[in-house]
């Protein structure tokens, strides 16, 4: 082997995992959109946390990048290398892929470890016939893992219910761009024993540490889900229902916008017939899991919110068991592939108060408009969490581009945030001071430099240069 970093990795993990041909690399070394990526000196592939401690030395001591893979299902080129560049010179991939171990439930605590390379789908598999579930959930389940979800604090469609991935980790194992092993993985409820290492690996997208297990909070899996997709004639009568029913029913775990343009997009891609009659402008999708007769009291609680007087509501659907509730998710659950296949699409990920949502969703067509004329605006998202998707048709998708700073600058200014539930990764970074002061960057810096002090990890992510 000519390249003497990758020479060091073979002897870690074997020549098996250490991937140098081109064509075997090109899937890490792409984004899921398509937006993002470029070369990469080579992908590793360690197979426990001994070996990822031993890449990060043999990276540290030859001072190479490492960028942290896990699904390669982000949204903002995070996962992937810069490019373009080089390939010998760049970056090394390690894909945590192989950490695929799942510890025994925890009963009693409702705990489970589990390595940090294991998809949700996988976990969801194993959890379902012990009466568990994982509490979050994501269209992305099947590629998603659960290293890659805690270091995006990945949301999702049961927020508004169960919180985000950071309500989740009560311990992790890390190896820090320090080459230090970090273990806490024995999640006492209690335990007021100083810094909350794994909290800070939440969120941090592979710029402190390569997260190798984790310790999460598991939820008994509710008897019954149900769901309803209501039809609207515009976005307020679509958010008045949502909050409405959220009122009225307990058992409510989700709330999804979806525009019409959506729908109609999910629609051609898939081939599937209208959910509803007419031509509806919003839809909302909301979801109940619990003990009881789930559909009837959706049912109910729509009936009391989106009756016959009540103002812009076209039509509802409400499905009870598993297949039909399946088949209305897909109208919300298949956007994003609808969009790549007609794309690739650029994507803004923002949240907002709830109580600014239908500001936002008014002025931002116009706001499009103005910068990107000829673009096609999709919107989409977790309205009770405040977060919608905007997703761009007819606009480059990578690099920068002007509608990035209006709609950004639109959300900011409605007190919301640059990044929903995505992250920063290498789309947002630019726009990270829109959303934190200097003192709290400068704060972010001094965390980097002493868990990662040679800057190896994921640089460029998440912190600008
Ligand atoms: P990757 O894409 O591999 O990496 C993402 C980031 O995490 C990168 O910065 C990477 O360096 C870092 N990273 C990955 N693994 C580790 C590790 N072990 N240690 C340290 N850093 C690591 N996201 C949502 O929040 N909500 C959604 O509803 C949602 N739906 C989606 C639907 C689709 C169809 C798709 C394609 C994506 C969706 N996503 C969603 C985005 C994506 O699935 C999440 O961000 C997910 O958490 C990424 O997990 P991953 O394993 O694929 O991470
Ligand atoms: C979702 O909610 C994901 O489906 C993806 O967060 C959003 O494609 C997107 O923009
Ligand atoms: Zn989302």
């Amino acid at each position: 082997v000519a390249d003497a970093v990758v020479g060091s990795l073979v002897d870690v993990v074997g020549p098996g995992h250490v991937l140098t041909d081109a064509d075997v690399r090109v899937g890490y070394e792409q984004d899921w959109t398509g937006a993002f990526g470029g070369p990469a000196r080579a992908v590793v592939r360690p197979g426990s946390t001994a070996e990822v401690a031993a890449v990060v030395d043999a990276c540290r001591a030859a001072s190479v990048p490492i960028i942290p893979q896990g699904g390669n299902t982000g949204l903002v080129g995070g996962g992937v290398p810069e490019g373009p560049g080089p390939p010998g010179r760049g970056e090394i991939v390690l894909s945590t892929r192989r950490l695929q171990t799942i510890d025994p439930v925890d009963a009693a605590a409702g705990q489970i470890t589990v390595g940090a390379g294991v998809t949700l789908l996988a976990l969801q598999e194993r959890l379902a016939p012990l009466g568990f579930e994982v509490g979050v959930d994501l269209a992305s389940r099947s590629g998603a893992t659960l290293g890659g979800m805690a270091a995006t604090n990945a949301g999702g469609t049961r927020v508004l219910r169960h919180g985000t991935m950071r309500g989740r980790v009560v311990g992790a194992e890390a190896v820090l761009g320090t080459g230090a092993t970090v273990t806490h993985l024995r999640g006492l409820t209690k335990d007021t024993t100083g810094y909350d290492l794994a909290g800070l690996l939440v969120g941090s997208e592979g710029t402190l540490g390569v997260i190798t297990a984790l310790r999460l909070v598991i939820d008994p899996r509710p008897a019954q889900r149900a769901a309803a997709l209501v039809a609207t004639t515009g976005f307020d009568a679509a958010l008045a229902t949502a909050v409405g029913v959220h009122r009225r029913l307990p058992t409510l775990e989700a709330a999804e916008v979806v525009d019409g343009a959506t729908v109609e997009l999910v629609m051609a891609t898939l081939d599937l017939p209208p959910p509803v009659a007419g031509h509806p402008t919003w839809y909302v999708l909301l979801g109940a899991a619990g003990p009881g007769d789930e559909a009837e009291d959706l049912a109910r609680a729509l009936d009391a919110t989106a009756g016959p007087s009540a103002v812009g509501v076209i039509d509802a659907v409400v499905a009870g068991d598993g297949p039909r509730v399946d088949a209305l998710w897909r109208y919300r659950d298949r956007a994003t592939e609808s969009l790549a296949a007609a794309g690739p699409p650029r994507k803004l990920d923002v949240s907002v108060p709830v109580s600014a949502l239908a500001a936002f969703v008014a002025a931002v067509p116009d706001a499009v408009a103005r910068c990107a004329p000829g673009a096609v605006l999709h919107v989409f998202g977790h309205v009770l969490d405040g977060n919608l998707h905007c997703n761009l048709l007819g606009v480059p998708s990578g690099g920068g581009h002007r509608v990035d700073d209006v709609v950004l600058d639109l959300a900011v200014g409605l007190g919301g945030s640059i990044g929903g539930e995505h992250g920063i990764g290498r789309a947002k970074r630019s726009f990270l001071h829109l959303v934190r002061s200097p003192a709290e960057i400068d704060a972010f810096r001094a965390v980097k430099s002493a868990l990662d002090p040679a800057g190896i990890l994921n640089p460029g992510v998440l912190l600008p240069a």
